[in-house]
């Protein structure tokens, strides 16, 4: 399968619905159970990936056991080098734009990239733009956070994305951020930017969720919502409905 072709292909008809799991938080096991309901609610990929605790054998025992039980794309969603698995269906290769530790940039990259290319996995490039309170991964990539009023820098790291042909932008406010990225500062980027716009970090409800996409998101994200409810797959639907209306 070819991950871009088919993000493509949906996008070509509407908005897209990926579910963040990450391999550090649950076994393999219940991982795979909520990616099979994230499924069954419509969700179109599963991305893996997690700030801390995550290594190639949670990763790889997670996308083996994800795999078994359902169809979607499994992408990485990377937080450095240290954690690679051959078994993935696409890799988002991508650099935080506002972190101040080179690490973030482009190190981990360097370290990853031999490794990538002769895994033969797909890669879709990605600038990754930490919007304030950015969280845990704010915190350990030192990103220099947008402020939810600065639409400027947060359009000028999108556009900069753009011109380095990179495939996607996501605005990314942090996994479990009490509020998702600002509607005005999604519309104001998405009104700039001609490549697809992903939107994640503290979108809990379908309002949220509808929101996003409303506001020119076309991929949302949402992973902790489906860490702690208690049906994913009830959950997810009314999230997935919401995205798309
Ligand atoms: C984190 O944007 C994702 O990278 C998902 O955030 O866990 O808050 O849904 P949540």
């Amino acid at each position: 399968m070819n991950v871009w072709s088919y993000i493509l292909e949906i996008l070509a008809k509407g908005k897209m619905h990926m579910t963040l799991l990450d391999p550090a938080k649950q076994s393999a096991e219940v991982a795979a159970t909520m990616a099979l309901g994230a499924s069954r609610a419509g969700s179109h990929a599963i991305m893996v990936g997690g700030s801390t605790g995550v290594t190639s054998q949670n990763l790889d025992s997670t996308v083996i056991a994800i795999k078994e039980k359902v169809d979607i794309p499994i992408i990485l969603f990377p937080a450095g080098a240290q954690a690679l698995s051959p078994n993935l269906d696409a890799i988002y290769f991508m650099t935080m734009l506002n972190s101040k530790d080179p690490r973030f940039l482009s190190r981990e990259q360097m370290h990853a990239a031999r490794y990538i290319k002769k895994s033969g996995v797909e890669t879709i490039s990605m600038g990754y733009i930490i919007v304030e309170p950015g969280m845990r991964v704010g915190e350990v990539s030192s990103a220099e956070v947008v402020k939810r009023d600065d639409t400027d820098t947060a359009i000028g790291y999108a556009l900069s994305a753009q011109l380095f042909d990179m495939k996607l932008v996501y605005l990314e406010a942090g996994s479990g951020a009490p509020e998702p990225v600002p509607v005005e500062m999604v519309t104001a980027v998405k009104e700039e930017i001609g490549i697809p716009l992903v939107v994640g970090g503290g979108i809990r409800t379908p309002e949220a969720a509808g929101n996003a996409a409303k506001a020119g998101g076309d991929i949302i994200v949402t992973g902790t919502l489906v860490e702690s409810c208690s049906d994913v797959e009830s959950t997810l639907t009314d999230i997935v409905n919401a995205i798309m209306l």
